[in-house]
C-alpha cells in the first residue's frame, strides 16, 4: 500500500482521491476551501489542515485549477518538497509541464505529469485513461497506484509529452464537436432538431472515423498521391459552404476546412488525396 497525498478536492480532485482510497491506499487530502474533503473524510481519509501537512506522504497528487494555481499551492512547500515524488495531474501546456519538471528538479522533487482523458465520473472505470510523462521510476513504482483511475500509458521522459498528446487528441474532439454543431445549425435553420440531427450524426461519424487511420498510413508515407484516395479536388467543400449561406448561419467553421483544401489545390496538388491538408496545417505561412 501506498500513502498517497492529494492536493486539490474539485471535481476531478475528489473523483481520483476517492479511487485510491476504495483500492485500499492510506490517503490524506487537502482543499483550499476546506469543507470539500468531508465525503472523502467521511469513507476515510485523513484531512490535511494545510498543504504542507500533506506533503509527508510516498506520492503527492496535485489536481488543481491550473499551472498558476500549482505554483500557488506548491511555491511555499519548498524545500519540505525535496526527496518527494509529486505526480501533477493539473491541466497544463506542454512547456508549463516541462516548466514543472525544471522546477520540481532544482528543489530536489521527482516530477511526473499526467493528462487526464476521462471526466470524473469515468474515474475509476475501464473508460478512464490517464497520460504520463516525466520521471519514468516514479511511473513504474506508482503504476498499480495509477490503475485505480483507469488505463495507463507513459510517453517518456519529457515532461511535455503527456500534455501534448492530451491536447492533440482534445483538438480533434473539439474540432469535430464543432463539425456537428455547423450541421446542427444547417439543418436546425429548417426548424431540425438538433436531437433529430445528432442521430444521424452519430451514425455517420461512426461509419467514416475508421478512416483516420486511412489517412495516417498516407501522412507517415508522405505520399499523398497514392491510388485510391479521395481527392482534393473532390473534396472541395464549396457546396457546404454556399448552402450554410443559403440557410443564413455562420460559414465560420468550414470556411477554415475550405481554405486548408484550397491552399493545397493553388499550389498544385488537386489531384493529390485529402490527406495533403495537413501540410496547410503544418506550414502556417506558405501557400503548400
Ligand atoms: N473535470 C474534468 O472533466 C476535466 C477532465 C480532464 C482534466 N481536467 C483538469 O483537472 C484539473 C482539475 O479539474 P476539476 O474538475 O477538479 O476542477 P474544479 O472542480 O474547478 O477544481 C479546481 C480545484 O483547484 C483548486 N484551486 C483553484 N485555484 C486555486 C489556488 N489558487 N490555490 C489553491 N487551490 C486552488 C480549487 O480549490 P477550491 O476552489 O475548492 O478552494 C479546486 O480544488 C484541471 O486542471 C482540469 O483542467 C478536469
Amino acid at each position: 500500500m501506498t500513502n498517497v497525498s492529494f492536493l486539490g478536492l474539485g471535481e476531478m480532485g475528489s473523483a481520483l482521491a476517492d479511487a485510491v482510497l476504495r483500492a485500499g491506499h492510506p490517503t490524506t487530502v487537502w482543499n483550499r476551501t476546506a469543507d470539500k474533503n468531508a465525503p472523502l473524510v467521511d469513507a476515510g481519509a485523513v484531512p490535511a489542515r494545510t498543504a504542507a501537512d500533506a506533503v509527508d506522504a510516498d506520492l503527492i497528487v496535485v489536481c488543481l485549477f491550473d499551472h498558476a494555481s500549482v505554483h500557488e499551492v506548491l511555491d511555499p512547500l519548498g524545500d519540505r518538497l525535496a526527496g518527494r515524488r509529486i505526480l501533477n495531474l493539473t491541466t497544463t501546456s506542454p512547456d508549463g509541464a516541462r516548466e514543472l519538471a525544471r522546477w520540481a528538479a532544482e528543489i530536489g522533487a521527482d516530477y511526473l505529469d499526467g493528462g487526464i482523458m476521462a471526466t470524473p465520473e469515468m474515474i475509476g472505470t475501464p473508460a478512464a485513461g490517464v497520460l504520463y510523462s516525466g520521471s519514468h521510476q516514479l511511473y513504474a513504482d506508482y503504476r498499480t497506484v495509477f490503475e485505480s483511475w483507469g488505463s495507463t500509458e507513459y510517453f517518456g521522459a519529457d515532461a511535455g509529452m503527456a500534455s501534448l498528446y492530451d491536447l492533440a487528441l482534445l483538438s480533434s474532439m473539439y474540432v469535430m464537436f464543432a463539425g456537428f454543431f455547423h450541421g446542427a445549425a444547417m439543418v436546425g435553420a429548417a426548424g431540425v432538431p438538433a436531437k433529430e440531427f445528432a442521430a444521424r450524426a452519430v451514425d455517420w461519424l461512426r461509419a467514416v472515423v475508421p478512416s483516420i487511420t486511412e489517412y495516417a498510413d498516407v501522412i507517415d508515407g508522405g505520399d499523398y498521391s497514392v491510388p485510391g484516395q479521395q481527392s482534393l479536388e473532390f473534396s472541395d467543400i464549396s457546396d457546404i459552404v454556399e448552402a450554410s449561406r443559403a440557410q443564413g448561419i455562420s460559414t465560420e467553421v468550414v470556411d477554415i476546412v475550405q481554405n486548408l483544401i484550397h491552399r493545397q489545390i493553388a499550389a498544385g496538388h488537386g489531384s493529390e488525396g485529402l490527406a495533403r491538408v495537413i501540410e496547410s496545417i503544418k506550414n502556417s505561412e506558405a501557400a503548400a
